[in-house]
């Protein structure tokens, strides 16, 4: 059933709406009204301080009305935020047009920088009014409007820049495509879908509205535009336009933040300030986690964890998928497959194993009189409202469901409760982490004319794919003779037609136009599900606040999953909540995590991963995230599973999962896999507190833990368009074999100083590619780059609690100026607020390691602040002190050094 189901979605996304011509709309039989024939704007009343410039934009002829209405009065505000940072914002006078709630995404605030201390310079033409921005430094010309007009419309803003030909643009995810975006013929939508074997070119599960144009030694930088509508941005090169990028949005407001750089990793910090540093995650959530649809019973469950360590395959962390849920409702378990007497059992279980436990979640809640979670929401008035003021209802796993409004407060108080109850350590199921699906949200019900509340024959419809009926089982009562417990309360779906023009106030409030179309604006965006209201939300809907799904759509998953981390955090104040969603916004990464939804166990979605990672971690500040290992729909077969063990190591998260129509593919079922799975955890964890260390400097500096080539090379322009290798924090280069059931692979080694991770061997790289041939399947090629100082556990543990209590190892890596730098950082891995904590800096001068910084955290419970040996890499010849390793070029030394305060040892000669 849900195989034809997902098929169906990937059917329709193959054969996706043709969008209409891009300037062309024929609105009726005798006009053709051209985009480009709109009058633009002229700029008045320009008023400019030291740090800031606004002006008056008004419509500079008769509206052209091309897609919506045209606005008169437009405003222009500028300002200097910081010497990196500019603000550009286009805005309607009137203040009704929407703006993402400050609720949603807090602004930055202005630091007031001087326009003549800033790296760019903003210009204005008056009439036809554009704009341009220009990086001082050099006269480049990072964005310039004055080609087309500027479109402001009730239901259609357009602007674009020309752009140098064949600019290095990255971005604008979420998409399953390059990570250096196509720039011709290019589209990304943004409007966030339930996406199945994640389609190329096309919208997916999250937005994030901001690019990173990369021009090599004249400098990177990055355009945020804070719009949370559905909307279109088109790259392209013609003979006649050049080329350029153009944002068509169906709404909201032009809300620029450009970010100077002008280093690409500084573009980064830079964007951080705006969007918010990423959450730091205990240490466990980089343990190996497992998981599958179709864990029927808590039974299965159990042994899935004892498989792995019969295995002896290190499992961190068990997962369970909609299975457990009674009749798919939140916060229930099924009294028969997934008793609470053995939840408890298995939760205690694996906690006292020091493992880990993560149930799922849905957004829909089950609309029955009798399900109390229900009840009480309703009467805490918690979710959306039809028009008529009940309930809006839509379908989802366990049938008619209401929609929470998360940007209601009352919804917090209501869904904290509910975790509080369910999950409570004494009484429920005392899970240590959250998954949020469904949240685009996705709705069974299709468009504006299903009915959520009765299928085909007149009945409630029954949930989605019922437990078990795959396994020969019998379930009493279930499917043939289902009845929902409870009957539909009397609940109606709200109307189709739009809702008569709301109170904006005259001073506007920001919370959209009234009397819009709200399911087919006539300028469509190219979504993969066709209408904009197709399986989601439908968008006429009112949010608490007066704003409409129309405008707040792509926000629903962000706000589940702020709630969700709020209401983690209620039941364990003091540790770092874990919150795994699966739609996410710009900013998401400040709360919570990603996983890149239903990808396809094939080759191609094992390589895709790599982009996917490279833009999540390294340009929207999302590190926390990685796809579903061996692939979530289809087949795995053991080369690629084996394959995408070792790669999945080298990502932040770290989870093998599949859907319930896929056969199992839990490491442990080919020996192949078992052993490349082991060789991968063994090492993914000896590398641990590196990792560890690389993510707390993101969440405190903005600087990316992962880093794409041109992060680190930023000058060679080779590196501009690889995807398909990547380092591992800022030491390793990581190169996994790319192609179906190869054993070679060609890579890039950048002109520096590298070593051969496994055999530590110096390798020189020239700016050119390597072809290495026989790199089995339990092989992943890893270089260490020169000049760096790589931390390491001294072996693996089976969990990352009896990891932390192995000492540490110190690598070092001399680059080509036979120096090297590295850090480690340290604390509790769980605490929200650490008392204690470790910056240790590393540094190698040529003679002598160098340890300085502070040594506070010295490990509890047995922990490990112990450092046995130091490693020197690229040593030629023997010297007195240390054992010298011919074959690896390595000298060794042996301590014990503490980690209790600043120390010198010196190495070799
Ligand atoms: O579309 O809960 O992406 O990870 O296993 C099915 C069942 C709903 C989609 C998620 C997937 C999860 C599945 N869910």
């Amino acid at each position: 059933m849900l195989h034809s189901f997902f098929y169906l979605l990937a059917l329709g996304s193959l054969g996706r709406a043709t969008p209409l011509p891009e300037h062309v709309l024929h609105r009726d039989t005798d006009t053709t009204v051209s985009a480009n024939d709109c009058p633009g704007y002229t700029a008045s009343n320009i008023a400019t301080t030291d740090s800031s410039l606004t002006a008056d934009l008004t419509l500079a002829g008769e509206a052209c009305n091309v897609y919506g209405d045209d606005l008169k009065d437009l405003k222009l505000l500028v300002e200097y935020q910081t010497d990196e940072r500019l603000h550009i914002k286009i805005y309607d006078a009137g203040l009704q047009v929407y703006q993402v709630q400050e609720s949603v995404l807090p602004r930055p605030k202005s630091k007031n920088a001087k326009a003549s201390g800033a790296a760019l310079e903003f210009s204005i033409e008056e009439n036809p009014f554009s704009f341009s921005v220009t990086r001082k430094e050099n006269g480049e010309v990072l964005f310039d409007t004055s080609d087309t007009p500027l479109i402001f419309e009730s239901q259609y803003v357009r602007l674009r820049t020309k752009l140098p030909d064949n600019p290095n643009l990255y971005g604008l995810g979420e998409h399953s495509d390059s990570f250096r975006l196509p720039t011709q013929n290019y589209q990304r939508v943004l409007w966030n879908a339930e996406s199945p074997f994640i389609p190329r070119n096309s919208n997916l599960y999250g937005s994030h509205p901001v690019y990173y144009d990369h021009r090599g030694d004249k400098g990177t930088h990055g355009v945020f535009l804070l719009n949370s509508n559905g909307m279109q941005i088109n790259i392209n090169k013609s003979d006649e336009e050049g080329q350029y990028l153009e944002y068509n949005t169906i709404g909201g407001v032009l809300d620029f933040y450009f970010m100077a750089g002008s280093k690409p990793a500084e573009v980064s910090s830079q964007y951080a300030e705006v969007v918010g540093l990423p959450a730091m995650y205990p240490y466990w959530t980089f343990g190996f986690h497992q998981c599958k649809y179709g864990y029927w019973d808590v039974n299965y469950v159990a042994e899935v964890v004892a498989n792995y360590s019969t295995a002896g395959i290190p499992l961190e962390t068990m997962w369970t998928d909609i299975d457990y849920m009674h009749l798919r409702e939140d916060f229930t378990t099924d009294p028969e497959r997934f008793d609470m007497h053995k939840m408890r059992e298995l939760v205690d279980t694996l906690h006292n194993r020091d493992q880990h436990y993560v149930l799922i979640l849905d957004p829909g809640i089950h609309a029955v009189a009798n399900y109390s979670v229900y009840q009480k929401g309703h009467e805490q008035g918690v979710f959306l409202k039809a028009a008529d003021g009940s309930d809006y209802l839509g379908v989802q796993w366990a049938g008619t469901v209401a929609w929470p409004d998360w940007l209601n407060p009352k919804t917090q108080d209501w869904w904290t409760d509910e975790f509080k109850e369910a999950f409570n350590p004494e009484t429920g199921i005392d899970i240590d982490a959250v998954w949020v699906d469904m949240n685009e949200a996705s709705n069974f019900c299709g468009d504006e004319k299903c009915d959520p509340v009765k299928d085909n024959n007149g009945n409630p419809p029954a949930p989605k794919n019922p437990p078990r009926n795959n396994t020969g089982r019998i379930i009493p009562g279930f499917p043939a003779d289902f009845q929902p417990n409870g009957t539909p309360t009397k609940l109606r779906l709200r109307g189709s037609k739009p809702l008569k023009s709301r109170q904006n106030g005259e001073a506007g409030g920001m919370k959209g136009l009234p009397d819009r179309d709200y399911f087919h604006p006539q300028y469509r965006i190219n979504n993969h599900n066709g209408a904009l209201t197709q399986n989601t939300i439908l968008t006429n809907i009112t949010n608490i606040d007066n704003t409409r799904q129309y405008d707040t759509h792509n926000l629903y998953g962000h706000t589940m999953a702020s709630m969700t981390r709020t209401a983690m955090l209620a039941r364990r104040p003091s540790k770092r909540p874990f919150v795994l969603t699966r739609s996410t916004f710009a900013g998401s990464g400040a709360k919570v995590t990603h996983w890149f939804g239903d990808n396809n166990s094939t080759w191609s979605d094992y390589r895709v991963t790599m982009p996917q990672m490279l833009a999540f971690a390294s340009l929207h500040q999302m590190p926390m995230v990685g796809s579903d290992v061996c692939g979530f729909n289809g087949v795995a077969d053991q080369y690629m599973c084996a394959r995408w063990a070792m790669l999945g190591a080298f990502q932040p998260f770290y989870r093998n999962h599949a859907d319930i129509t896929a056969p199992v593919q839990e490491f442990y079922q080919w020996e192949l896999v078992s052993e490349a799975a082991k060789k991968a955890i063994d090492v993914r964890y000896r590398l641990m507190d590196y990792i560890y260390t690389g993510l707390y400097y993101q969440t405190t500096t903005g600087v990316p833990v992962i880093n794409p080539l041109l992060f680190l090379y930023p000058n060679d322009a080779n590196t501009f368009g690889i995807d398909m290798q990547y380092f591992y924090g800022d030491a390793l280069l990581i190169s996994p074999v790319t192609q179906d059931y190869s054993d070679s692979v060609t890579f890039y080694l950048p002109d520096d100083i590298f070593y051969d991770f496994w055999t530590h061997e110096r390798v020189d790289g020239h700016g050119e590619t390597i072809t290495r041939q026989g790199v089995a399947y339990t092989d992943i090629p890893v270089h260490i780059r020169g000049g760096t100082i790589i931390p390491l556990r001294s072996s693996s543990a089976n969990t990352t609690k009896a990891l932390r209590q192995q000492n540490f190892e110190i690598l070092i890596a001399p680059g080509q100026d036979g120096k090297a730098r590295g850090r480690l950082y340290l604390d509790d891995g769980e605490s929200l607020v650490q008392e204690k904590v470790s910056e240790i800096e590393f540094e190698w001068d040529g003679e002598k390691l160098l340890a300085n910084g502070t040594f506070d955290y010295m490990g509890t419970g047995g922990e490990s602040a112990l450092v046995s040996k130091i490693t020197l890499l690229g040593q030629s010849e023997e010297v007195q002190d240390g054992n010298f390793n011919a074959e690896q070029g390595s000298l060794e030394v042996r301590g014990m050094w503490e980690l209790s305060g600043g120390f010198e040892v010196k190495v070799g000669a």
